[in-house]
């Protein structure tokens, strides 16, 4: 295979990667696609960082990979018994064994520059425009939002024929969700009722675990209005695969009616809440 066949194979791979992320855009919905390759498309400045992240140490590792596919099958041609019937007798070569001991360590110092921006750029939270809660229950997802007089909801999986008639893709539609503006940075706090969950929405780049006892934060600001779907990514029992995501991206004027119709709608949640709070001890 010459060198110009092999760069445009590469070249075909990472565009069915990028037309597959492409493809599950087409109808405004964030989840993955039958036959899609790579990640959905990104909705956040993180989730785009971490493509293009992988992106670019899916070259690297290709790199790495042919250099030593290369040198490896010129050792079999050259010094194999037949064309090299008196293989010589050299143990050491203090060049090489530096050149092989610097080089990744020249590889690893690259990557860790991208690698450690990204994390600082997911972990630490911008001044947030605005606070949701998240309580992660076996099996079901509980929002509350303090900024708006606290109120709360459950957001239970749908069944399949209720999904299918809500139009939201099997498995992954919920009763209530998570509402909220468009181009805002939102702070999630994240914790757990009885076992380790954990809230994920890939087309955000966000996976945080879900731990009793414990508040996690972590943080999104989503650029493109649409629902998003997400599943719970911490095996949690028998319902795991049964307590989908659902983060629904809308104007600020929609999200201001949203929360005039939520602090109605949910405010009669408040007291199951201080109540399910003052039980957990009991619960361990
Ligand atoms: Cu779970």
């Amino acid at each position: 295979m010459s060198l110009n066949k092999i760069f445009s194979t590469v070249a075909v791979f990472m565009v069915t990667l990028l037309s597959g992320a492409a493809a599950a855009l087409a109808d405004g919905i964030y989840k993955a696609k039958p036959d899609q390759l790579g990640f959905m498309e990104p909705a956040t400045e993180v989730m785009r960082d971490i493509v293009s992240f992988h992106n670019g140490l899916l070259i690297m590792c290709i790199g790495v990979t042919l250099f030593v596919m290369v040198l490896m099958i010129y050792i079999f041609i050259k010094f194999n018994a037949k064309a090299n019937p008196t293989p010589s007798k050299t143990t050491h070569h203090t060049g090489l064994e530096v050149v092989w001991t610097i080089l990744p360590i020249v590889i690893l110092l690259i990557i860790a520059v991208p690698s450690f921006r990204l994390l600082y750029l997911s972990d630490v939270i911008p001044e947030a425009d605005l606070t949701v809660k998240v309580v992660g229950s076996q099996w079901y997802w509980s929002y509350e939002y303090p900024d708006h007089d606290d109120f709360s909801f459950d957001s239970i999986m749908l069944s399949d024929e209720e999904a299918a008639a809500a139009g939201h893709p099997r498995l992954l539609g919920t009763d209530t969700h998570m509402v909220v503006p468009v181009n805002k940075t939102v702070r999630m706090i994240i914790t757990a009722n009885d076992v380790i969950h954990a809230w994920a929405i890939p087309a955000f780049g966000v996976k945080i675990d879900a731990v009793p006892g414990k508040l996690n934060e972590t943080w999104f600001r989503a650029e493109r209005e649409g629902m998003y779907y997400g599943q719970c990514s911490e095996l949690c029992g028998k319902d795991h695969g049964f307590m989908p995501i659902m983060v629904e991206v809308v104007s600020e004027e929609k999200y201001n009616a949203w929360i005039a119709m939520a602090r109605e709608e949910y405010a009669t949640n408040k007291t199951d809440n201080l109540t399910r709070v003052a039980m957990l001890p009991a619960q361990q």
